[in-house]
């Protein structure tokens, strides 16, 4: 059994937490206020007030938040309460610096909660933890990179090592990474996405032959006639998707939500920026709420299919317009017959277990289907972090599929992503499984052959560090000991690494559980000056909706010491590949003009990059389905799928437990110990169940108890793991369901709990027991 106390990392019990009623709206005044009060708190007001009007502006710098996309005209402030807490987070006074580092050992440092950790400030040199020793000290750039360079140069095979990338690194800094690896001779190239959309790119490349969602903005805010968002909670981790749902409601959209739980921001949207949002009632927004159990979502799809096959057979039985776009169909899919012969044996008993929903219900929705023109389906972690993931999402896609709603105006697949660019990473290459014809580019422009086999991903990463396959692990941005799903497997595996190298803007817990020896190395974060060479660099990123455009910091460095990601990336390079390498890394640093127009010939779609991207708003990456109807798969067309759906059985008094996000966290960094719109405030340990549950299971709200995870070990048993002293709380999620904080629950999902197709992380539905601590 693994049995893995964090109590330890909690200083204090939650002394000051307090549960009050959750809230039915998002944002308003409250939400700019609270925004605000974090970054005067961490940056002080000048500095604050500096940053803010910057915010995703055309020469501005990119929101270090979420990948939403700017609205072509941006309001004057177009930033929201958790981007001002994520510039905030960045632009803070505070600084773990080497005083800090000689004060505090690691070991103590190791006991720290993730907020602590956080908030100790911004680093500010190069550190190192030699061997057995227990504080980092401070060296010089050039003794790091060299001694990172030794260890590189000194392995076995190229695979001993992994590149892990978090989704804030710029394209610029992400290509030369990619490029630095393969030269090297590794597809070793884990990435935050391995945990994220994983799931929606395999389902999506499948069926309409291109990993990437096919709408744009203006399809939400100005066509759509309804929008389904599913599995999603943007009121807290895309608050400025609001806006454009709040404009769609305007021109009398609809909106369905699809969720276990009545996330606020789903119901009434308050926004900041408008005199009603400010003083009135706010917006409604979803006009119906489906709370589909934890894992519904293929039954739930496939119950909608049939029903809208069954529509279409009354329909034209009775001579009207048929419900199915056929046309479409018959033109641009393949394998809708066998869809459609699956669709047919769909049953409702299973559907009704499965979803916890009533057939009324859902032909309620398939009603709304029925009325709309254009459908948009939006959805995230929700979607993806299950064991039947890319099946849910290739579901989806039939759904649109089935009445044309992909490649025209107001229609389509959204996949909203979520590191601010962590969907431009993955088009320059950072991932594991690279596409022969991106290799091939490679191959011509940097003239060298590139390793085919594929690499590790994030799961596979942890499991080749268990088994000591793994002599460097590498990170740009991140948190991979806190991100990843079995903290005690791979906390203790990252221990025994003989090399960690992490580069990061501020402490976390991934820097306290170093490899035998581990260096820091402090980088320029976005809203910092990039001054490299006596020349202001700008650099790239990409949107959601596949906007790619410049981002420019403007607040001085944290520190003189810091460099940026792409700079410390070619040194690096320089010095792992030796003078014998071509490539010209200095000019590369010097100017990353130079790697765009490396770019402009490696990746499709970013010729005459630095022209277009210099234009107000960037330029729209192409998207065959999206413009033009064409589907680069494997038939040529949109594909149908059939996906045999497998109910998940929750054993008798046991509860399926979903780890989400709080309100004040943006991924393991914790901003602040509050979670406004669920009622919570002032501690994170906590867990969301039904009151009916509470009773049938025997607990009552306020109890504190130890969530126990049950997975089927190989030796036939169970393997149980245990996070302790949890306060429970009733609220109105779906039944049989609970929800928990990450990262403070990674530690119940088992590293084999993956989604199938897409080796995702199934932090979603984990199956618990609560139980009274010993
Ligand atoms: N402020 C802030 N912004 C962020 C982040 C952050 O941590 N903080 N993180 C960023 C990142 S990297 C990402 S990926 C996104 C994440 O954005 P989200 O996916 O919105 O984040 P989660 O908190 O994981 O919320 C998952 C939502 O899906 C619902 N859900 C869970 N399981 C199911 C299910 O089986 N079916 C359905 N229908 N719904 C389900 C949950 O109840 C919840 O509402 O946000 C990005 N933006
Ligand atoms: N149980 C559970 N686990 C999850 C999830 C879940 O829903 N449930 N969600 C998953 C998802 S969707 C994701 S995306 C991952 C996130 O996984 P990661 O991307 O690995 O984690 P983050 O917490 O976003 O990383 C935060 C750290 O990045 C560094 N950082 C911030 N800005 C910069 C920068 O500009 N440059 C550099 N070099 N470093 C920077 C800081 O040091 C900060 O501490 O977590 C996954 N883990
Ligand atoms: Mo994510």
């Amino acid at each position: 059994m693994t049995d893995v106390s964090d109590e330890a990392r909690t200083e204090a019990p939650e002394k000051g937490l307090r549960i009050g009623p959750p809230k039915n709206s998002a944002a308003g005044v409250p939400g700019v206020v609270h925004g605000l009060s974090h970054v005067f708190a961490e940056a002080g007001v000048g500095r604050g007030l500096r940053t803010l009007p910057l915010v995703n502006q055309h020469r501005g710098f990119d929101c270090p938040g979420c990948a939403w996309p700017e609205p072509g005209k941006p309001h004057l402030a177009e930033f929201c309460e958790n981007g001002a807490k994520a510039v905030a987070e960045e632009a803070t006074r505070k600084r773990a610096d080497a005083a800090f580092f000689a004060e505090h050992p690691i070991s103590e440092l190791a006991t720290w909660t993730d907020h602590r950790l956080g908030k100790s400030g911004r680093l500010t040199e190069p550190m190192l933890r030699d061997e057995g020793a227990d504080h980092y000290r401070p060296v010089s750039w050039d003794e790091a990179l060299d001694l990172v360079a030794a260890e590189l140069r000194g392995l076995d095979s190229p695979d001993q090592a992994a590149f892990y990338t978090s989704g804030r690194t710029s394209n610029e800094a992400a290509f030369v990474y990619q490029l630095l690896a393969r030269k090297l001779g590794t597809n070793n190239l884990p990435d935050c996405s391995n945990m994220c959309h994983e799931s929606s790119g395999t389902a999506l490349t499948e069926t309409l032959g291109i990993g990437k969602g096919s709408v744009s903005l203006a399809d939400i805010t100005d066509h759509a006639d309804l929008i389904v968002v599913v599995g999603q909670n943007p009121g807290t981790n895309h608050p400025r998707m609001l806006t454009a749902l709040e404009e769609a409601k305007d021109r009398g959209a609809r909106i369905v939500a699809i969720n276990p739980l009545p996330e606020a921001g789903l119901q009434t949207f308050k926004n900041p920026q408008r005199v009603r949002g400010v003083v009135g009632q706010g917006t409604k927004l979803a006009d119906r709420f489906l709370q589909v159990r934890l894992a519904g979502d293929l039954a739930l799809f496939q119950a909608v299919n049939r029903l809208l096959l069954e529509a279409d057979d009354d329909a034209r039985t009775a001579g009207h317009k048929p419900v199915l776009d056929h046309d479409f169909i018959a033109e641009h899919t393949s394998g809708f017959a066998e869809a459609a012969a699956a669709w047919r044996t769909v049953n409702q008993a299973d559907v009704e277990l499965a979803t916890g929903l009533d057939w009324a219900e859902i032909e309620a929705f398939v009603d709304d289907v029925k009325a709309a023109d254009n459908i948009i389906v939006c959805w995230a972690m929700g979607l993806t972090q299950h064991k039947q993931a890319v099946a849910t999402i290739r579901e989806v896609v039939s759904f649109l599929l089935l009445r044309g709603n992909v490649g025209r105006p107001g229609a389509g697949a959204c996949p909203v992503r979520g590191h601010s660019n962590v969907q431009g990473d993955r088009t320059m290459g950072i991932w594991e499984r690279p596409t022969g014809p991106f290799l091939d580019a490679l191959a011509a422009e940097f003239d060298f052959e590139p390793p085919r086999a594929h690499g590790y991903d994030v799961v596979d990463t942890v499991r080749a560090l268990r088994d000591g396959r793994l002599r460097v692990f590498m990170a740009v941005g991140g948190n991979f000991a806190a991100a990843t799903p079995d903290s005690a497997v791979t906390e203790a595996a990252l221990r025994e690494v003989p090399l960690t190298v992490h580069v990061s803007t501020k402490l976390n817990r991934s820097h306290v559980l170093p490899g035998r020896r581990s260096l820091v190395l402090p980088c320029l974060g976005r809203t910092e000056r990039d001054v490299h060479a006596g020349r202001e660099q700008v650099v790239t990123v990409e949107d959601s909706m596949s906007v790619v455009h410049t981002s420019r910091g403007r607040l001085a460095p944290a520190s003189d010491s810091l460099r940026s990601e792409t700079a410390i990336l070619c040194d690096l390079a320089r010095r792992v590949l030796g003078p014998e390498d071509a490539t010209p890394w200095e000019e590369f640093a010097d100017d990353y003009a130079r790697v765009r127009d490396s770019i402009s010939r490696v990746v499709p779609g970013f010729e005459d990059f630095e022209r277009r991207v210099a234009e107000p708003g960037g330029f729209v990456l192409p998207h065959p389905p999206r413009d033009a109807r064409l589907f680069p798969t494997s038939t040529g067309k949109a594909n149908f799928t059939v996906n045999k759906l497998e109910v998940v059985r929750v054993p008798e008094g046991r509860l399926l437990l979903q780890t989400v996000r709080s309100h004040d966290q943006f991924n393991t960094t914790v901003y602040g110990l509050d979670d406004r719109y669920r009622g919570v405030k002032g501690g994170r340990r906590v867990v969301f169940v039904r009151p009916e549950d509470l009773t049938d299971l025997g607990f009552a709200d306020g109890e504190t108890v130890d969530l126990v995870s049950e997975w089927p070990g190989r030796d036939g048993g169970t393997e149980e793991r245990r996070a302790r002293g949890f306060r429970i709380i009733a609220f109105p999620t779906a039944r049989g369901c609970a929800a928990a904080y990450f990262p403070e629950t990674n530690v119940l999902v088992p590293l084999d709990h993956t989604a199938e197709g897409s080796n995702t992380p199934a932090s979603k539905s984990v199956v618990i027991r609560l139980e009274a601590p010993k």
